[in-house]
Order: C-alpha cells, then structure tokens, then sequence
C-alpha cells in the first residue's frame, strides 16, 4: 500500500494513544475489500443504471420495480459478503473506548455483524435491512428484516440447462428445465429483468401499500435523532481525532462533518485509496491503500 509512510504511522500511533475523544465518518470504500461495490468510479453503474440516480425518490416513483431490484440484489450481496479486518479493528477501538463515535453512510450491515457496539454506531443513510411504507397516511416501518428475497417476486433467478430426460423413465424424447445452484448475475444487462406488477412488490401489512427501502435516498432528511445526538457528542467537548475511511466526501451533510470536527479541535484522518478530502492541514494525516489493510494497522 504505497503512501502509508512509517513516519507517518508513528506519528499517527503516538497521537492515538493519547486520544480520548474520537470521531469516524464511514463510506462505501470500507466494505470494498467485503466485495461491495462504492458508487462512483468504477462499479458504480448497475446494468446500465448509475447507482446515484437509482438512489432516489424520482427513481422510484418511476420504476418502483427496477429500484426494488437494485436493493434486493444489494441486500442479497450484503448478506453473502463477509465484514473484512477493518470493520473488525473499528468495532475493538468502540468497545475499548466509550468516547469513541461512528457514524456510517454505509447501509450493509458490515460494521454491525462485526459486533460494532450499536450505542455508538450511528447511521446516516438508514439500512438496507430497513422498510417503511410509502402510503402517506401510513407509518409503518421495519427494521432488521433479513429475509431474502424480501418478496418471491424479487428472488434472484438460478442458471437453468435444457437437459434431456432419460429414455427409460417415459416421456420420451421431452426436454426438462433443470436449476442449477449458480444465481444469474442480474447485474449483467446481458440478463433481461422481468417486469413486476406492483402488487408483486413488498406489500405494507397494515394498510397493504407499496414498502420501500429504508434508506435515505437524495432531498431526503437524514435521521434527525442520530443528527442530533451525533452534534450533541461533537458539541460536548473537544474533538481529539477524526477518522474519514472510505468516503468521497461528496454527499452532504455527511460530508460537512470533517470541517465541523475540525473546528472542535479534531486532527483528521484520512484512509482512502485515494486523496478524497480536499484540504488537509498540515497536522492530518492522509493514509492512501485499501482501508481493510491499512486501519487495522493504523489502529493496532
Ligand atoms: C476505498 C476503497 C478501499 C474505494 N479502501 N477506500 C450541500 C451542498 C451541496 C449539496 C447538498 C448540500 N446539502 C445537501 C445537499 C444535497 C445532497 C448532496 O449531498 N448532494 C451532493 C451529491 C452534492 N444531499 C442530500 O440530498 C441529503 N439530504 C439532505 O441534505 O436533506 C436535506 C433536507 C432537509 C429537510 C427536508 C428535506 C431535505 C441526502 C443524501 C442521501 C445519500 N444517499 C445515498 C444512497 C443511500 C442508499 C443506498 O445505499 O442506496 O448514500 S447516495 C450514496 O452516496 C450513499 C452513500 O452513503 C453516499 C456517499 O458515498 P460514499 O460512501 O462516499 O461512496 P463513494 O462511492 O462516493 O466513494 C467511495 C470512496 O471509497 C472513494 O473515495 C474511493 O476512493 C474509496 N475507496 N475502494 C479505501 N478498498
Ligand atoms: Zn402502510
């Protein structure tokens, strides 16, 4: 991992220790060595779809169907993928130090199934594992719902082979659609995606609306009471240390935090593949490499 200096993770180590208070902004970059994909540069399109612009609310009113797809896969990959030593080196510096805060744009569970402590894991863009009910009189909401697929409508369809059945069991001369165990990747335009009926979409038990993911998607509001308590803990005392880990640093307000911490006091940290924040002072770091590599050596 060029770029990680040992001077620099020295001086890094020296400052650690004497950290009391410490904040880290998480982004998609941290689960990409779990195998998840970020959404700009390379991987952010799904088939032909910029995954930005699936991620709102004028995509989904257009194409409840299409979007649904898009998050079930994603729920589906979520679930197959594995959090990777960096969400396990952030959840052992949480439980080790109760001033420590997370908050996380991330919404694949990673951080979670790494047994990150939830009082001091905060989540800025909801869950994949979230719905909530589009009726606007309704208010319905789930959360950690791990069912996959959510609905039999969205189930990920397996390869199938034409196979000829055997001669002597009868039914001479038919053909038989065998499954087999390997899932299409319907990410691949190649696949057609077929068109579901909105009633085929996870369905509101109380007022039998459409569900949608319970994410927040662009011109929503990010959860207010995580908001606040997030301010409140940054507002309560000196910043020590932020740490920006896999994050362009592009959405607001998420992206406002590295200047709010900054103006409590905070030295950043910056883990990314590459140089994200802008403008770093003379006393942040920038530790470029893949976070699964470079935060559990950072923070050991
Ligand atoms: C690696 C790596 C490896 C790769 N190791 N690193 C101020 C100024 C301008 C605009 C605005 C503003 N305030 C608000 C806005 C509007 C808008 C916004 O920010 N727009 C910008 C694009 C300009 N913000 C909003 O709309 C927000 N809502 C809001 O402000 O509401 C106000 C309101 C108040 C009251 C009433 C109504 C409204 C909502 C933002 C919601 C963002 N949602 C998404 C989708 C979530 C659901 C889903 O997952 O599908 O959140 S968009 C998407 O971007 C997702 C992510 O959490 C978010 C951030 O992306 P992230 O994590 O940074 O990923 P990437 O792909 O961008 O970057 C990956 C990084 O990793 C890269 O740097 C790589 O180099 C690096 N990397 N591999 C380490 N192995
Ligand atoms: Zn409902």
């Amino acid at each position: 991992h060029a770029g990680v200096s040992s001077a620099d993770v020295e001086s890094f180590a020296e400052y650690l220790k004497g950290c009391r208070r410490i904040l880290a902004l998480l982004g998609a970059g941290l689960s990409a060595s779990s195998g998840l994909p970020t959404f700009r540069g390379a991987g952010g399109l799904w088939r032909t779809h910029d995954a930005t612009e699936l991620a709102t609310p004028e995509a989904f009113q257009a194409d409840p169907a299409l979007v649904w797809q898009f998050y079930s896969f994603r729920r589906h990959m979520a679930l197959k993928a594995a959090p990777n030593k960096a969400h396990y080196a952030l959840a052992e510096l949480s439980r080790r130090n109760k001033d420590f805060i997370t908050i996380s744009q991330n919404v694949d569970g990673l951080s979670q199934r790494a047994l990150h402590p939830s009082e001091q894991l905060h989540l800025l863009h909801g869950s994949l594992f979230n719905v909530k009910c589009t009726s606007f009189f309704c208010r319905y909401t789930r959360k950690d719902d791990f069912t996959d697929p959510i609905a039999p409508s969205l189930a990920i369809p397996k390869k199938s082979s034409l196979v000829k059945t055997d001669e002597d069991q009868g039914e001479t001369g038919t053909k038989q659609i065998e499954e087999s165990d390997e899932e299409i990747d319907i990410s691949d335009i190649g696949h057609h995606l077929p068109d579901i009926p909105v009633k085929d979409l996870p369905q509101c038990p109380e007022c039998n609306g459409l569900l949608r993911p319970g994410v927040v998607w662009f011109g929503e509001p990010l959860p207010s009471k995580t908001l606040k308590t997030v301010d409140e803990w940054i507002e309560s005392d000196p910043v020590d240390l932020m740490l920006v880990i896999g994050t362009s640093s592009s959405v607001y307000p998420a992206a406002g935090y590295t200047d709010i911490a900054r103006a409590h006091g905070a030295r950043i940290a910056v883990i990314n593949m590459e140089q994200s924040v802008k403008t770093l002072g003379e006393n942040d770091w920038f530790f470029q490499g893949d976070a699964s590599v470079v935060v559990p050596e950072i923070l050991k």
